[in-house]
């Protein structure tokens, strides 16, 4: 394993209408392109890897190595470009804007995002941005992050569309010669399974120790890092938030005061709770809740405000005035794309520091095991101190004792599993189905962690995570 060294290709994808060309001719190539036909290439015994060195496109190198096999095909006579400098595609058609070349593009485009700043939030977004889904990812300029699609948390709010269909993946076995990574995305062949551990095959890494001080070193700093340990990980562990640049921010939470070095989560925070994302409010009573919450304090100044004076003298008077009787704060959900925070004006048992007085939710999603007791419009919610939680110093833990009860929920948007299938688990008490690659797994799927209590791992045949030498001594590998 030592002259071992890993070997990548890394496609890059052009947006037609923004890169240069130059043609000059109705076929599309440039009058002084040189080219040549297979068969003259072959006779000059030109290699495929010569060819992958001078910019000619892969499937036409893949067609010539299958050529170079059975050179009587009919593919004798197919063309082969050879573009000059900085010129590139199937007929030299395109070219660099810049007289570098590709590899030093790439270098500096990624090392000049480690100086990028939060006011070049709409450059983040514009390079990050997946657009073929229509997701409403919340205010402007937040746009969603191909990490988020199938990753088992609702980030478009209109309607979830960024799991639609997800269901799929719950449900999907690999053959047995594969293995199944465990987001059941992908089945990769056995030989892939624990072979590098800093390759991982898997975009959740599930088929490598992923948790070495090396990796995560590695991957702490993926903004300027263009390879697949960054370019091609998702975030798809619950309470992760995608930087969008492979970096996954375990408090993710936006009442957190940690960050993305690429400011995705400063973008998120400041848009969810800007005047613009909460319009819903007055000035007066979306002010008072900025100086209240201190979350983001940029845009009003807060001590000149009337929360500055006190709670009682100025804030909760001011509250009363200018908010609505019943009001959600910010309007977008603060966690698995239908989990909302609410108050009421009068705020009769509202406690500042628990942060929220009602908490609102998708009944169907959470069904069985989270009735509400309070419906306001089209809102089922609990109040604060119906969810039995504990004194939380800070809102971080608060949040992820919230996430310890709503991960629960179901996160397909359909709710139409087929829990008879012999893969899934029914978690009980509940309409949400499970694979049972999610059974002893870390992660609370089921209320009260019942997928976690799970005895009988050594019935399910995965010998990849459990390794069972009797029914009485089971290793987790996972
Ligand atoms: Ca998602
Ligand atoms: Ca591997
Ligand atoms: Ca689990």
């Amino acid at each position: 394993m030592d002259d071992y060294k890993a070997l990548q290709i890394i496609p890059y994808c052009l947006r037609p209408l923004s890169m240069p060309t130059q043609t000059d001719n109705e076929e599309g190539y440039h009058e002084d392109t040189v080219w040549f036909t297979f068969e003259e290439l072959r006779e000059s015994n030109v290699t495929a890897r010569q060819l992958y060195y001078i910019s000619v496109p892969i499937d036409l190198i893949e067609e010539y190595h299958v050529y170079l096999d059975n050179p009587e095909t009919s593919l004798s006579e197919q063309i082969v470009f050879k573009c000059g400098g900085t010129q590139f595609g199937d007929m030299c058609q395109y070219m660099l804007e810049y007289d570098e070349s590709f590899e030093d593009i790439v270098i500096n485009t990624f090392n000049a995002k480690a100086t990028m700043k939060q006011e070049d939030g709409a450059m983040l977004t514009n390079l990050t941005c997946y657009m073929h889904l229509e997701c409403d990812r919340g205010p402007a300029p937040m746009c969603l992050d191909w990490r988020e699609v199938c990753d088992g948390k609702f980030d478009c709010v209109n309607g979830g569309i960024d799991e639609m269909g997800c269901n799929e993946l719950e449900m999907n076995p690999c053959d047995a010669d594969t293995y199944r990574c465990h987001n059941g995305a992908q089945c990769i062949p056995k030989t892939m399974f624990n072979d590098d551990p800093l390759h991982p095959d898997c975009l959740d890494g599930s088929d490598e120790n992923i948790y070495s001080t090396l990796f995560e070193k590695i991957v702490s700093v993926c903004g300027s890092n263009p390879s697949f340990i960054c370019e091609d990980r998702s975030c798809s562990r619950m309470g992760e938030f995608s930087c969008g640049d492979g970096v996954c921010n375990k408090a993710h939470f936006m009442l957190s005061t940690s960050h993305c070095s690429s400011t995705r989560s400063e973008l998120f925070r400041a848009t969810v709770f800007s005047r613009g994302g909460n319009a819903h409010l007055t000035y007066d009573c979306w002010s008072s809740m900025i100086c209240l919450t201190k979350i983001i304090t940029k845009e009003v100044n807060c001590d000149a405000h009337e929360c500055w004076a006190g709670w009682t003298q100025g804030c909760l008077p001011l509250i009363y005035q200018a908010c609505p009787s019943f009001f959600l704060f910010p309007s977008t959900p603060v966690m698995l794309g239908h989990v909302y925070f609410a108050y009421s004006s009068n705020q009769t048992y509202y406690d500042r520091r628990q942060g929220f007085e009602f908490i609102c939710y998708n009944e169907s999603l959470c069904s069985k095991f989270l009735p509400p007791t309070t419906k306001i419009g089209a809102l089922s919610c609990l109040r604060y101190e119906e969810l039995h939680l504990k004194a939380y110093s800070n809102s971080n833990d608060l949040l992820k004792a919230l996430l310890s009860i709503f991960q629960a929920c179901s996160t397909v948007s359909t709710g139409d599993n087929n829990c008879s299938m012999s893969h899934l688990f029914h978690c009980p008490n509940s309409s949400k189905c499970i694979s049972k690659h999610r059974l002893v797994d870390g992660t609370a799927d089921c209320f009260n962690r019942l997928d976690e209590d799970y005895h009988m791992s050594c019935s399910l045949n995965q010998h990849y995570r459990f390794e069972c030498l009797s029914e009485k001594s089971v290793y987790h590998l996972l």
